[in-house]
């Protein structure tokens, strides 16, 4: 994947840390619960989209962690730091086996299609599996 992203040598060092220090304690916790758990929804709310992935992921019998960040009239900067993060514009973000597959269309087919089953039946990370890195 060629994900443009400004070379740390065109960032003047008198911000690189505040750079690397925005936010951190929200992407360290979501870190953390993709870590502890298979599926992770991580969401908003208000926004319709987490609410369909949720829906669909429980009438599919998949068990999945929620993690809820403000809504649209709050928490924005936070949240921003999660999508300059995973590069994923929009929520929800959604991680199976550590891996971002995307939002609520992309789970409701990979649930579709077997996929979804298919990768929580798989033993370790399917990070591995799909070749990502
Ligand atoms: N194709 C995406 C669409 C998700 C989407 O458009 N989310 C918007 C809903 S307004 C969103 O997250 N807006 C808030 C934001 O970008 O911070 C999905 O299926 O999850």
């Amino acid at each position: 994947m060629t994900r443009p992203l400004l070379p740390e040598d065109r960032v003047d060092p008198a911000i690189r840390d505040a750079i690397a220090s925005n936010h951190r304690d929200i992407i360290d916790e979501v870190e953390r619960t993709v870590a502890a758990h298979d599926v992770v929804v991580v969401g908003m709310k208000q926004n319709p989209f987490p609410k369909r992935a949720r829906k669909a992921l429980t009438a599919a019998g998949i068990p999945f962690h929620y993690l809820e960040y403000g809504s649209y009239f709050n928490t924005w900067r936070r949240r921003t730091a999660l999508k300059i993060w995973s590069g994923w514009p929009t929520f929800p973000m959604i991680f199976v086996k550590g891996v971002l597959i995307g939002g609520a269309e992309d789970v409701q087919k990979l649930i579709d299609s077997g996929e979804l089953a298919r990768r929580l039946a798989m033993g370790g990370s399917s990070a591995k599996e799909t070749g990502a890195k």
